[in-house]
């Protein structure tokens, strides 16, 4: 694997998660792999999860870590080519994400829409300058559209907690005060198709993903009948990718409660954290058993790691 930008960059889903899985029992074998490279963990946003147990994954395997808050800590940076910067912007993405690329062997970065401007948000300039100017195998951390690593620790947490053979996964919007990204649910969507689920969404008129992400998966409007047979249900909010950015509803008939849960086939429920407790989903479902939001929280070292473990037999 050279970059980690997308599902794309996978060319086997099923032997990715089992391989994965496979890693998490044997990690230990693997502790010099990293030895002598670093990894830069560069963050233009907060995070608590992507940032801990990318690091835990990347000592895991020997590897120096460096990590730096880029948003609040380095040099504003100008994205567009050929800019007379004479602006706000003190250092061009170009020279920096070089700089960054001389330093370390693999740069992972977190960079979330700016939720304005949908094409420029769609275009994906901050990863696709990473890749274009560092000259290493760059891995998403969350960018404008996508966030894979969490994708991928969501479909080994599903492997790892399925019943049946096909089970039936709803990606359910709920509401939120704030209006976040598409990414996490964009993300999901396309794992989600490529995997042995039936995979349904069921959102508010208005929340529909961009088309490329609902191309082929079944949606509804009416989240009951989606929870019905459910084997896992996935919350996440998102603003509208119609009205760019924007909160359409915040209707609290779509927070996930035990009424709703009680719906479904015995789902487990899931949420890629952090979640807002009682507007979101209730706190008696997530403190109910068949909530699994830590061991897939703890899944994000897992897929970490055998993200890593490619890339660095790439090298
Ligand atoms: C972010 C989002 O929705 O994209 C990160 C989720 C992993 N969430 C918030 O900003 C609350
Ligand atoms: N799920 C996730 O990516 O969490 P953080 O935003 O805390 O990294």
């Amino acid at each position: 694997m050279k970059h980690f930008f997308s599902i794309s960059d996978v060319t086997d889903l099923k032997g990715i998660v089992a391989e994965a899985i496979d890693l998490k029992k044997n990690i230990a074998q693997f502790s010099e792999l990293g030895k002598g490279k670093t990894i830069g963990l560069i963050f233009f946003n907060s995070s608590l999860r992507t940032r801990l147990s990318t690091q835990k994954a990347a000592l895991n395997f020997g590897m120096s870590v460096i990590v730096m808050n880029v948003g609040s800590d380095g040099w504003k940076l100008e994205m567009q080519d050929g800019a007379i910067m004479n602006g706000d912007a003190a250092e061009h993405i170009k020279d920096a994400a070089r700089v960054m690329g001389a330093y370390c062997d693999i740069i992972a970065v977190r960079s979330f829409a700016e939720l304005k401007n949908r094409d420029k948000d769609y275009a994906e300039e901050v990863l696709k300058s990473f890749m274009k100017y560092a000259g290493v195998p760059v891995i998403n951390l969350e960018s404008s559209t996508l966030h894979p690593l969490q994708s991928l620790a969501d479909l080994i947490t599903i492997e790892e907690y399925k019943k049946v053979k096909r089970p039936k996964v709803v990606l359910t919007w709920a509401p939120h005060p704030k209006a976040l990204p598409q990414a996490v649910p964009n993300s999901f969507a396309q794992w989600m198709k490529n995997a042995d689920v039936d995979f349904v969404i069921a959102c508010p008129k208005g929340y529909e993903l961009a088309p490329e992400f609902m191309e082929g998966v079944a949606l509804t409007h009416n989240q009951d009948e989606a929870f019905e047979g459910a084997d896992f249900i996935y919350a996440k909010n998102w603003s509208s990718y119609q009205m760019y950015g924007q909160i359409v509803s915040t209707d609290p008939a779509w927070t996930v409660s035990a009424e709703k849960m009680a719906l479904t086939n015995n789902a487990k429920f899931m949420h890629c954290l952090p979640v807002r407790r009682n507007v979101v989903v209730t706190d008696e479902v997530l403190d109910a058993d068949y909530s699994i939001i830590i061991p897939e929280a703890k899944n994000r070292v897992t897929s970490a790691q055998v993200v890593l473990k490619r890339i660095l037999e790439n090298l």
